[in-house]
Formats: C-alpha cells, sequence, structure tokens
C-alpha cells in the first residue's frame, strides 16, 4: 500500500486546477449555511463534493471532515484523518480576489489537536497556483499547472525581517489588548499593511515577506471566526514548520484542545519576535 500521506496530498494537488475552472459558473450564493451559520456560496458546496469523494475513498484515509459539512465522512480505513476548508475565503468570489484551498492531515480521529497533525498544506488560487505543503518541519512551496508539481522553494522558512501584517474582524470589535498590539505594529516604519479578506491569501504573504496576520477574539465573538481543524491547525503547523510562531493568545495553537468539530479559536501566526509580543501585551 503507498503512504496514504502522499495519496491525499497528490488527490488535492491534481483536483486543484479543476476546483480553479469550476470557480466559474459557481460565484452565486447557495441556498444553505454551513455548519458555523455563515450562507455558503455555489463553489463552496461543490469544491466540497469533488474533496469528498476523492478523498474518503483513498485507501487508509479514515475520516474526511470540511468546515461546510456538519457530519464527518466515515473513510473504513484508520490511518489518517483529514480536514479541509475547500475554498477559504470564498467571499472573495463575488470580487474575484484570491482564495485557496487549507488541508490537514492528522493521526487522530476528528476533532483532534493539531500536535496530532502529520501533514498539512494550502493551495492558493492567485495570478498562478502554487500550494505550500508541511510534513515533517519541512515547508516546500509548488507551482501547480495543470496535473504537473513543480517545487519552486525547497525548506522554505519565514525571511528573518517580518514585513507585512493583516489582522481580520472590525477594529471597533478588537480587544483594548489586541488594539494596543495593533497600534504597536502599525506605528513600526518597517511594516506595511497587507489584507485581501481571505486568511489563506494573507497567511501566504506572511509565509513570503515576513511579518504577522491574526484573526483575534472579538469583543462579540471571544473565540474569533476562524475554525481550529480546518483553518487554524493546519496553518500553525505550516508556520511552525517554517521557524515561525502560531499562538492562540497565550499558547501555541497545535496545543488547543478541541471540544467540538466546529470549534473556533483566535488565530495568530507569524514570525517568533511578533507572537511573542503579541502574547506579552494580551496577557
Ligand atoms: P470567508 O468567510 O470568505 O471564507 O474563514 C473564512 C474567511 O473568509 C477567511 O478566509 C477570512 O480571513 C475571514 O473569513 C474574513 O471574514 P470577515 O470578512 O467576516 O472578517
Amino acid at each position: 500500500m503507498t503512504d496514504p500521506v502522499d495519496d491525499v496530498v497528490a488527490t488535492i494537488a491534481r483536483s486543484a486546477a479543476e476546483i480553479r475552472q469550476g470557480l466559474v459558473g459557481r460565484r452565486g450564493k447557495a441556498d444553505e449555511e454551513n455548519p458555523s451559520g455563515e450562507l455558503q456560496a455555489e463553489a463552496d458546496v461543490w469544491a466540497d463534493d469533488l474533496l469528498a469523494d476523492r478523498l474518503s475513498s483513498i485507501d487508509g484515509v479514515g475520516q474526511y471532515a470540511s468546515e461546510e459539512r456538519s457530519e464527518i465522512i466515515d473513510g473504513g480505513d484508520e490511518k489518517v484523518y483529514v480536514a479541509v476548508d475547500p475554498l477559504d475565503g470564498s467571499s472573495n468570489l463575488q470580487s474575484n480576489n484570491t482564495m485557496g484551498t487549507v488541508f490537514g492531515i492528522y493521526d487522530e480521529p476528528l476533532p483532534a489537536p493539531g500536535s496530532a497533525l502529520v501533514a498539512s498544506g494550502w493551495i492558493l488560487y492567485g495570478p498562478i497556483t502554487t500550494m505550500a505543503y508541511a510534513r515533517d518541519g519541512v515547508v516546500t512551496k509548488y507551482e501547480l499547472t495543470g496535473g504537473e508539481r513543480t517545487v519552486v522553494e525547497d525548506d522554505v522558512t519565514l525571511p528573518d525581517d517580518p514585513l507585512v501584517y493583516g489582522f481580520g474582524g472590525r477594529v471597533p470589535h478588537w480587544t483594548e489588548g489586541f488594539r494596543e498590539f495593533a497600534r504597536e505594529v502599525e506605528s513600526d516604519p518597517s511594516h506595511k499593511l497587507r489584507y485581501g479578506g481571505a486568511m489563506i491569501g494573507d497567511v501566504n504573504q506572511v509565509l513570503t515577506y515576513g511579518g504577522i496576520f491574526a484573526y483575534p477574539a472579538l469583543e462579540d465573538s471571544p473565540r474569533g471566526k476562524l475554525r481550529l481543524q480546518f483553518e487554524c491547525n493546519p496553518i500553525a503547523y505550516l508556520i511552525e514548520a517554517a521557524d515561525g510562531r502560531s499562538s492562540d493568545g497565550t499558547q501555541s495553537i497545535l496545543e488547543v484542545e478541541p471540544t467540538d468539530l466546529h470549534d473556533r479559536v483566535p488565530l495568530h501566526v507569524g514570525n517568533a519576535a511578533l507572537i511573542d509580543r503579541l502574547e506579552d501585551v494580551l496577557e
């Protein structure tokens, strides 16, 4: 039997061109909400069905879970457990801006803590379709053209000098502590604001240029917006493998114990010095 982790990643990479193409004509809203109560786009539902069929039938896949469905699909085998955000940032479909596909491959049944991840990554549907992938503490960047996967950078790490920052949520809803931290980041003349409204696009800029992305705790939503299993754990695993840090405000995202498949968690990822400082300010 081949390695199910490799098979999952190869299947997602191969499906990327098709998902990208399938966005055309599916930019409208579906008439349904996801388990977090958000109105789904037609493309969210379509990409989820496509990945669910393909990933749950791979030998060795025990579960397929996604941000877009309340129930876990049982894959029948019990080696790896796959959590996916099929189209992260799908609100950007309307304006035709960047979005992506995020995946985490766990060695424990879901919901699982990030410490159970064995690999994670994301596809970015930018001007070029790319993939960032982490396994065994090593991050690799690829370009995806049709079915082909070409390495463009090995052993990727965050640049030492942070350049970009992007913070989600409405500013009036930020906590006082986070506001203070944001003011500090903004007042450093070596930092530039970069915010595109799709977490994966914004995090990919942090991986490329160094810096920080956060979707913090909000006064009216203390757990923030982003989902632990499908978004935050996979992102944190990759950013930590690239020598960065992740935090929910006090600890690594990978240490957060899930209580429910669709749990949310405040997400902060980026250069270690900035995340250290954030934790000091929020203390
Ligand atoms: P989207 O709802 O478009 O899928 O978790 C999803 C996400 O986008 C993130 O990609 C993005 O960072 C965030 O929500 C933006 O949400 P708000 O515009 O509601 O702040």
